[in-house]
């Protein structure tokens, strides 16, 4: 087992991390930019090395900088977190090269799931299900018209190397697939370096269900049972929930095998998600892999009791893993609501600042997982999350009522948060009877 891992990462994840290590006994080197500093959380690592100035590509986006520190601090292994360089395959490249374990998945795996065009053909070879669309990637306009008169409109088309919604544009007929063409590779070019787009059909008014996955470096895999993410707001989750909702008891067992089918077949290993969309018919569709440990990954520790972070540290140090897919119960229904420092009613905008007042709340089936506290400033530089509020109860009804009571106990003064629009989504009738769809919030509150 490693001695002492690097914490690439800031704010709750990195303090996730550091809790986990100090747990198994394993040393922590943090990393901070000048913007961090006096963060507390700082002091339960062991040591901390300043990486560079606020801005995150002058910091911790800087492979030299990261593995500078890992040298300096003498780790074993790197934990990237999630955002970052957590999905960069060439730093988990430049780890591997520096004898440095990058907990995540082998840059070849990485690489394979993060083009989505190479994803899908993976997929497609594992019989998962993936959208009726292109092979693989346009060649010409006249192949894209081709596709889209056989599958029928509207289409999507999407980058090969976006994800998260980045890179995507949808076309209702020939003439915007025309222009849409263009316009979509000259952004991928722009935004990515790479032009690569193909054709899917565009699924209307679909629910999202992602499936965690964890693998070892002996070629087991066993998925932690599944997620929904529906309620998010430009492409930025609100809420997730295990079970999801929808599913029968047949779509959930099998879009949980699909998942573990493409993660074999790309010999992916450590902790990873895979994401669908689910129709209004119930028929579910791979669209892309999270090749890392997400935000939402509480929601997964609660139900199926497992530390995923102790997990995912555990596979890296070469440990095979001690379950059967039998042995992964999941048991009640857990929620996670984001608290972001963002004023909802001025359509989402950061609320950067100091926190003057804070309260956490707590108590049966609540759990609190943030960095904040009264006096800690919410930088300007980095995403607006500031804390999640779970709740673990054994029925749907119940996690609502457990996680409307814990919001009402949880304080922030100082800064305006996401607090009343979790109230008001908890509170809907369409949100309650899970009848929502990804488009849900745009719809009903416009802001
Ligand atoms: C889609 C889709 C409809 N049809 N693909 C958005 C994020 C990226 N992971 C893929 N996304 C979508 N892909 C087809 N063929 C709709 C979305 C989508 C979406 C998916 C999941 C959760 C929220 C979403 C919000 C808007 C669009």
């Amino acid at each position: 087992m490693f001695q002492r891992i690097l914490v690439a990462n800031r704010g709750e994840i990195a303090l996730r991390v550091i809790r986990a290590c100090r747990e198994l006994g394993i040393e922590t080197v943090a990393v901070c930019s000048e913007a961090d500093r006096g963060a507390a959380y700082l002091q339960l690592a062991d040591q901390v090395i300043c990486i560079g100035p606020p801005r995150a590509s002058e910091s911790y986006l800087r492979i030299d900088r990261v593995i500078s520190a890992a040298e300096v601090g003498n780790v074993q292994a790197i934990h990237p977190g999630y955002g970052f360089l957590s999905e960069n395959a060439d730093f988990a490249d430049v780890c591997r090269s520096c004898n440095i374990e990058f907990i995540g998945p082998s840059h070849e795996a990485m690489a394979l799931v993060g083009d989505k065009n190479s994803a899908r053909r993976i997929a497609k070879q594992a019989g998962v299900p993936t959208v009726p669309g292109s092979e693989g990637l346009i060649e010409s306009e006249a192949h894209a018209l081709q596709l889209a008169r056989e599958i029928g409109f509207p289409v999507l088309i999407k980058a090969s190397a976006g994800g998260g919604g980045r890179g995507m544009r949808v076309a209702v007929n020939e003439l915007a697939l025309k222009n849409g063409l263009q316009q979509a590779q000259a952004e991928a070019e722009a935004a990515f370096g790479c032009a690569d787009i193909y054709l899917e059909k565009y699924v209307e008014h679909p629910r999202h269900v992602e499936v965690q996955v964890i693998g070892d470096q002996h070629g087991n895999v066993v998925h932690l049972w599944e997620r929904d993410c529906t309620m998010q707001r430009r492409h930025q989750k609100l809420i997730e929930e295990s079970p999801a909702p929808t599913l029968t008891p047949e779509k959930r067992a099998a879009v949980c095998e699909a998942a573990v089918r493409l993660v074999k077949a790309a010999n992916y290993s450590n902790a990873g998600t895979v994401e669908f969309i689910v129709d209004q018919k119930g028929n579910f569709y791979f669209i892309e892999v999270n090749a890392r440990i997400q935000v939402e990954h509480p929601v997964t520790e609660l139900v199926t009791g497992i530390d995923l972070i102790k997990a995912q540290i555990r596979v890296a140090a070469g440990e095979p893993l001690p379950w059967k897919q039998e042995d992964i119960k999941h048991r009640g229904v857990a929620m996670e609501c984001r608290i972001n420092a963002e004023d909802p009613d001025k359509n989402f905008r950061p609320t950067p600042g100091p926190i003057t007042g804070f309260y956490a709340p707590g108590g049966f089936g609540v759990r609190w997982d943030s960095h904040v506290y009264a006096g800690y400033t919410v930088s300007p530089h980095y995403d607006s999350m500031i804390g999640k509020l779970l709740v673990h109860q054994p029925t749907r009804e119940e996690a609502i009522a457990c996680m409307l009571r814990a919001l009402s106990e949880l304080r922030i003064e100082g800064v305006k948060s996401t607090v009343p629009i979790h109230q008001k989504i908890l509170a809907h009738e369409a949100f309650r009877t899970s009848r929502t769809d990804t488009t849900f919030i745009e719809r009903t509150w416009v802001s």
